[in-house]
């Protein structure tokens, strides 16, 4: 789709933001813990040229026809559909008092939607640095990703949390972001599987969405509600060794199967740190593999194809594996003997079509840089 075509005018820049699969640290964001994202080569790109009337066009190649609206109209749902996003980037710069102009933009993107890989968050993302970026105006990447939070939870109404915006706004390439929500910390990890004749396989299970947007809600509310019942701000705030005497004071047990697993998760990913840290990469697959079970079992939001993907990678030999996002479908992750990937990505399709799911598709996961402007 031609810039010029849709607009009758070059643009004065693009901007991309990428998508992210997340490494470990699964429902841990909102509840102030931490997080370990990648992101991923696959990005949202935003090409951008002024208007002097006050408005923005939005338009996509994924998407027919263009969708127009008066920056000073917007307010939290009155754009729908794909466009709230960028509409939601312009509302929240309005709202927070930075200086936007009208403009035309054309969405492009390499990134599957629905895949859980964070779509929505890039092109969030995306669309603050082409506002920002068509003003000159610099603004430190991890305020915007904590705009493009706002925006994704009060524009478009998705209770979300901060890992996914902060991995395209923050990640670096050949690291992986070690981000720790109560401290507002990041640590950027060196993270390359193929210098130890490793690689990390992403497989998009092509499972349907199933009320994904309902669970991940509950799920938070659950937490929210346990944190209060425990007397405390965040399940952060519950340290692994006193799991036990936490779970003994909450009456519920579905919600102590989710304290579980949060702060099990927790404990995982600081794990996974000091592993990486040392070197030690090999040694990370069984906390993937202790991170699906309880995503599995105690957080109850894998869904059968994530799971017998799991199983099968583990089967033909992965190190470990895990779902990865906000489950109910999306994509697993496992780390695998580079010589055996292809194997593993075999044994998985064979096992979909044994099953009679959809047949899986595979990603890159080369660890990559954050948002940035393109031309
Ligand atoms: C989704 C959310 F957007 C993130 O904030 C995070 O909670 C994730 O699910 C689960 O770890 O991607």
């Amino acid at each position: 789709m031609s810039f010029q075509k849709v607009f009758g005018t070059s643009p004065d820049g693009s901007w991309r933001a990428p998508g992210r699969v997340n490494l470990i640290g699964e429902h841990t964001d909102y509840n102030d813990g931490l997080v370990l994202p990648i992101a991923l080569p696959n990005r949202i790109l935003v090409s951008a040229s002024k208007r002097d009337d006050g408005r923005i066009a939005v338009a996509s190649s994924g998407h027919r026809g263009v969708i127009e609206f008066a920056i000073d109209d917007l307010a939290p749902g009155s754009v729908g559909d794909w466009a709230a996003y960028p509409a939601g980037a312009a509302w929240i710069l309005r709202e927070s008092g930075y200086p936007i102009c009208g403009a035309n933009l054309l969405v492009d993107s390499n990134l599957p939607s629905g895949a859980g890989l964070s779509s929505s968050a890039a092109l969030l993302c995306a669309t603050f640095v082409a506002l920002l970026g068509l003003r000159d105006v610099e603004v430190d990447p991890a305020e915007i990703a904590r705009l493009a939070q706002k925006a994704e939870n009060q524009y478009v109404g998705a209770p979300v949390g901060l890992m996914d915006q902060m991995a395209s706004m923050c990640c670096t390439e050949g690291h992986a972001l070690f981000f720790d929500i109560r401290a507002m910390s990041i640590d950027q990890i060196p993270f390359n599987p193929p210098a130890d004749d490793l690689a990390l396989l992403v497989v998009d299970v092509k499972a349907p969405h199933r009320h994904v947007d309902g669970e991940y809600a509950a799920r938070r509310k659950s937490c929210e509600q346990a944190a209060a019942e425990l007397g405390v701000p965040a399940l952060r705030s519950i340290a692994f060794e006193d799991l036990d005497d936490a779970l003994t004071r909450l009456s519920d047990d579905v919600v102590r199967r989710r304290v579980r697993h949060v702060v099990t998760e927790i404990r995982r990913v600081e794990d996974a740190v000091a592993l990486m840290r040392a070197g030690k990469l090999r040694e990370v697959g069984p906390l993937f593999t202790a991170s699906h079970a309880s995503l599995r079992d105690d957080f109850e939001i894998t869904v059968p194809e994530l799971d017998v993907a799991v199983d099968t990678a583990l089967e033909a030999g992965a190190l470990g594996a895990r779902m990865t996002g906000g489950g109910f479908g999306g994509c697993i992750i496992a780390l695998v003997e580079a010589p055996a990937a292809d194997a593993v990505l075999s044994a998985i399709e064979k096992a979909f079509a044994e099953h009679g799911f959809s047949a899986p598709s595979s990603l890159a996961a080369t660890p990559s840089a954050g948002a940035s402007r393109v031309s």
